[in-house]
């Protein structure tokens, strides 16, 4: 026998590669299908799946198969056995199967869409864990679900899962640039080489769609809304389409944005007037190209009469007379049009609050039978915390679109731990009382309420280049709760939380329940210490990165923060009250009443719709000024709190990640400390009231804070 021998350098180098090779980079996200230590479940599971049964056809099937096999093996061991003998099978098929045909006479099918069913079946000591779907995304939603509840360790001997999306179209924004940079994007550059495509497709692409897929979200806008008319051209239409191959078997469609004026900028037409009949015909051959190179292509997304976007306005045209020229166009190959509501043009309202509404309400019902319009979850502009945005429940006739921004613009980009299902989940439960108690702005956009087939929700996407695709390793959290939320609104932020621990850290209970504390505590401790009791848009100017409570003169009065938190010797806030601006007439009726008034409006909301003054007691002995240190300084010990928590977790999670938490746990603090100093300082500057006892003092002058400026800042283009 030969013998090799090995000399140290060899030996260092191999060990070297294998300890990179197992690096935690993050970039397994959620799907990471580590073989179970915990033995007693293993066995179970080997038991009730000794043999794997799929005859795996179609592309979509094909795919369904490769991830189950890649699950099992990694979550089993090698040793897996995957062949189609034995008495306990997995069974994962289609109406031919005789088990899923007793299952479809049992009416299972019915109304099932792209919903699976999963049900353990036991006959004469033989148990069949059966998969099935009415389609092929349905089987590879419910094969990504079956191995959520092994990858979580959960018991799956009983099965017995209906499930279906509440919401039909699931899909992520992404403000990606052509040139690669992402706007408003804090995980390295995009994705998306178009340089490269189409002849090359990255696995990144597959993964991206495979990640999509587990949580069902079936649609990527794939370029900016403030878009570039070039991704029309027939050069970047055969790039999407290379993308679109990559998708489709995943079940997600691609959609593109589309800038208004394309007939001028890539048409050489005269104009973009949307009642033009030659402007017509022109995105009339437009999309009937794109439908040439991508034939499930899903529609447009458009920002029009916004930040300087062309749209029917420049025409004198309405939003309804532009979306309804897109939608005919699209109308003939079953695609739609996603318009956006976030509006603000040259001519600043008495309140930007109330724009969106005064130019969209009376538009109701006027909006063809493919058009969605996206309204993002508040007023303004994705603030740690806003109100609903009161669109919802106040255009029954109009399909509305939910669009959350997953990317944390707002809320510490990607260096916070900011748990987002938290936020959705806040503005989804809220009631707009539209018809009657209960009428939730998840009900609005599930199409409950007002009886609509064509629902929509939209996420900002938060994912770039970078390795673990978020730059936080807890921002995968909220690209995944968004995705579950989509699916079922109805789910709690705290048992998305809990699953998505599991399936990206640990099983430990102890740990899971620590971290889910962490998660959930952490929106209201960036609340705390950026935005307390309804302050908003005090960020610094346009890159948005710290404090800037103090920006004013930024060109129109609705970009700076004085304009919004108005603060003076006297007090601060918005009154947004019948006295006010009076945007709380948008609202129903019952809510208007409630928020007319300091003492009935929710803490959390009261410099959103009133203007208080520094002494005015707020609650039981205790004054604005008062609670607004209170909520800053509990903020970041709210901060302090997820550190002490985190390092708790020493030699539970990999090092790697532990380490990589805990040294943005501190940066986070620090910045989190920052924003607590700048804006109090600021504020003592009109309030005249010390910090009450037994408060740190900031660190630095207010003139310091004032002075700080930034340069190459992520997410805008420097
Ligand atoms: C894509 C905010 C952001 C902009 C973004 C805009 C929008 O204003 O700062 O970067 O533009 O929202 O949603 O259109």
């Amino acid at each position: 026998m030969k013998i090799h021998k090995i000399n140290l350098l060899t030996l260092i180098l191999l060990l070297g590669t294998i300890f990179m090779a197992f690096a935690e980079d993050g970039s397994r996200l959620w799907l990471r299908y580590d073989q179970i230590q915990n033995q007693q479940v293993l066995m179970a599971y080997k038991k009730q799946i000794a043999a794997v049964s799929f005859v795996a056809n179609s592309p979509t099937q094909k795919v369904a198969y490769a991830e189950l096999k890649k699950g099992i093996v990694g979550l089993f061991g090698q040793d897996a056995i995957f062949s189609s003998t034995s008495n306990n099978t997995l069974l994962i098929g289609d109406s031919s199967n005789k088990e899923i045909k007793q299952l479809i006479k049992a009416g299972y099918f019915k109304d099932l869409g792209e919903g699976f069913i999963i049900k353990v079946v036991i006959q004469n000591q033989m148990t069949k864990t059966i998969i099935a779907a009415a389609n092929d995304v349905g089987l590879l939603y419910g094969t990504f679900h079956f191995l959520k509840l092994l990858q979580s360790q959960q018991d799956v001997s009983k099965l017995n899962i209906v499930e279906k999306p509440k919401i039909k179209n699931r899909i992520l924004n992404h403000w990606d640039n052509l040139d690669g940079t992402v706007e408003r994007g804090y995980a390295g550059t995009s994705i998306w080489d178009w340089h490269k495509l189409p002849g090359y497709t990255p696995t990144k692409y597959t993964d991206y769609a495979r990640a999509n897929a587990s949580i069902g979200i079936n649609g990527s806008v794939l370029n900016n809304v403030n878009s570039n008319s070039l991704s029309l051209t027939k050069e970047y239409l055969i790039k999407t389409a290379a993308i679109a191959h990559v998708f489709r078997p995943y079940g997600i469609k691609v959609y593109l944005s589309a800038r208004f004026s394309a007939p001028i900028e890539i048409g050489g037409l005269k104009t973009a007037d949307p009642l033009n009949p030659e402007v017509q015909q022109w995105w009339k051959d437009k999309v009937k190209e794109v439908y040439q190179y991508i034939p499930d292509f899903g529609g447009f997304l458009v920002k029009a009469n916004s930040e300087g976007q062309p749209g029917p306005q420049n025409y004198g045209r309405n939003h309804a007379d532009g979306a309804n020229m897109l939608a005919t166009a699209l109308k003939p190959y079953n695609g739609i049009v996603m318009w956006r509501a976030f509006v603000y043009d040259d001519k600043v309202p008495d309140d930007r609050a109330k724009q969106a509404y005064n130019e969209f309400k009376s538009l109701d019902g006027q909006f063809m039978d493919n058009v969605l319009v996206q309204v993002k979850n508040g007023a303004i502009d994705f603030q740690p915390r806003e109100p609903f945005h009161p669109l919802f429940g106040a255009m029954p006739k109009t399909p509305l679109m939910m669009e959350f921004q997953i990317t944390q613009e707002y809320l510490g980009f990607s260096t916070h731990l900011v748990y987002l299902g938290a936020l959705f989940k806040e503005v989804l439960e809220e009631d707009t009382y539209s018809k009657g108690k209960g009428s939730t702005v998840s009900k609005v956009i599930t199409g409950e309420i007002d009886n609509h087939q064509l629902t929509g929700i939209a996420g900002v996407a938060n994912i770039g280049s970078e390795a673990n695709w978020t730059g936080h390793p807890f921002a995968q959290a909220n690209w995944y709760s968004f995705g579950r939320l989509a699916w079922n609104p109805d789910l709690s932020a705290e048992e998305i939380a809990s699953d998505w621990i599991k399936l990206t850290f640990t099983n430990d209970n102890v740990a899971v329940n620590e971290i889910k504390n962490m998660m959930i505590s952490s929106r209201e401790a960036v609340v705390d210490y950026m935005t307390p009791l309804g302050l908003h848009h005090i960020m610094a100017r346009n890159h948005h990165y710290g404090p800037g409570p103090w920006v004013k003169d930024a060109g129109r009065p609705d970009w700076t923060s004085v304009y919004y938190h108005k603060a003076d010797n006297i007090g601060v806030g918005f009154n947004r009250t019948s006295t006010g601006s009076n945007a709380l007439a948008q609202y129903h009726p019952e809510i208007a009443k409630l928020y007319e008034k300091k003492e009935t409006t929710p803490l959390k909301y009261l410099l959103w719709f009133h203007r208080v003054q520094w002494n005015e007691e707020i609650a039981p002995n205790k004054t604005l000024w008062n609670a607004m240190v209170e909520h800053y300084y509990e903020g970041v010990k709210s901060v302090e709190e997820m550190q002490n928590k985190w390092q708790k977790l020493d030699g539970e999670i990999d090092e790697d990640r532990f380490k990589e938490v805990s040294q943005l746990l501190a940066v986070q603090h620090q910045e989190a400390k920052w924003w607590r100093d700048a804006c109090l300082l600021y504020f003592q500057s009109f309030s005249k009231l010390p910090l009450p006892a037994g408060y740190e003092k900031p660190a630095h002058s207010l003139e310091f804070y004032e002075q700080q400026r930034f340069y190459f800042v992520p997410g805008i283009k420097n």
